[in-house]
């Protein structure tokens, strides 16, 4: 497929726990859509996530949960390509090549490294520090110029065309194009259960703070009940949830997963509590999710078949990178492998 013209998508998660709903309604629902406009290449990113530490057994779990989560949600690995970063070495090529292109300067204005380093800078891993050139490696290895992204990776995509745009100076050639991000206006961003100012996350230590994809009923359920809210009954209006986080969060988690608007979801809730609007809120969730947990936990008791479709796509993703990522070499000088 990915021979076709039409315009080549590439996006990457990363393997660093169990996809949470933050992940499926900020990317992983989008990417589904994707599949009928593009050629698409989803790529389970495990080199990104080793820029934490990764238990080694848990990263090789975590690696297949995410395949069988996504194929459970719908995307097509025969129609696309699913595979994991590791096992196409073309990323790791150019990513070398992009260090020695990106300048200090610019890594050092990312804000994610700055959100993710936390407060000991100095005990981050270089991998993290150098995370975006890796990043713009994934997408420019395989020439691709749609890059669906939420809206905190929009700095990193700027930093992947800066990248392009001074390899292609630097070496007086037209090889990278422009990436440009698709930031679909439905993709919601989900904050944690627990604290409604810090995003959700496959990481966080508390398991309490997130929805995985594959909780059953009775844990969503649970989660839900015990999600963090406020004493206030739920208002009229929008404008009057000013400064209320949690209810900001419950509310566009109802409303990205009933296809409404949040100003919609509101207006079956005014006036009444935080109980009745959460049993909603848990019935909803259930009902969306449990079709997709249920077909991963199908999926991955058959681990043979996760890992055959992964190499399959890996494949696939070599014979689109290596072309490329052998010319960037010989553009910069490398003899020919
Ligand atoms: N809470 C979120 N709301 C909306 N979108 C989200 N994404 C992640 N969390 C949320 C989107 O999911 C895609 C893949 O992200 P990733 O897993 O590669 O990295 P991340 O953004 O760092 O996700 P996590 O879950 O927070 O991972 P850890 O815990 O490892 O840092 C991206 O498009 C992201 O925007």
């Amino acid at each position: 497929m990915v021979e076709t013209s039409s315009p080549r998508v590439l996006s990457g998660i990363a393997p660093s726990g169990v996809p949470t709903l933050g992940n499926y309604l900020g990317a992983m629902r989008n990417w589904v859509r994707l599949q009928d406009g593009y050629d698409c290449l989803y790529c389970i990113v495990d080199q990104h996530a080793i820029t934490n530490w990764q238990n080694p057994a848990e990263l090789r779990d975590n690696t297949r949960i995410m395949a069988a989560v996504l194929i459970a949600c719908g995307i097509d690995p025969e129609k696309h390509i699913l595979f994991h970063q590791s096992a196409v070495p073309a990323h790791a090529r150019l990513a070398w090549i992009f260090n020695c292109v990106a300048r200090v300067g610019w890594l050092n204005r990312m804000t994610q490294f700055k959100d993710k380093a936390g407060k000991d800078r100095e005990a981050a891993s270089t991998g993290l520090y150098v995370y975006p050139n890796l990043m713009a490696a994934d997408v420019h290895a395989y020439h691709a110029t749609l890059v669906p992204v939420g809206d905190d990776q929009r700095q990193h995509l700027e930093l992947a065309n800066d990248i392009a745009e001074k390899f292609n100076h630097d070496y007086g050639v037209k090889f990278f194009p422009r990436i440009e991000a698709l930031i679909t206006p439905e993709s919601a961003r989900v904050m944690s259960l627990r604290d409604a100012t810090k995003k959700m996350s496959k990481s966080d230590s508390s398991d309490q703070s997130r929805i995985n994809l594959m909780d059953d009923a009775d844990s969503i359920a649970l989660k839900i009940r015990r999600a963090k809210t406020d004493p206030l009954p739920l208002p009229e209006t929008f404008a009057e949830l000013k400064d209320r986080p949690e209810a900001i969060n419950l509310l566009g988690i109802y409303a990205a997963i009933t296809n409404a608007t949040p100003a919609e979801a509101l207006t079956q809730f005014a006036g009444g509590g935080f109980g009745p609007f959460k049993e909603k809120l848990a019935e909803a969730l259930i009902s969306h999710l449990t079709p997709i947990s249920e077909q991963a936990k199908k999926l991955l008791a058959d681990p043979a078949f996760i890992d055959t479709t992964l190499q399959s796509g890996a494949r696939r993703a070599a014979c689109v990178a290596n072309p490329i990522v052998d010319e960037a070499e010989r553009i910069i000088g490398f003899l020919p492998r």
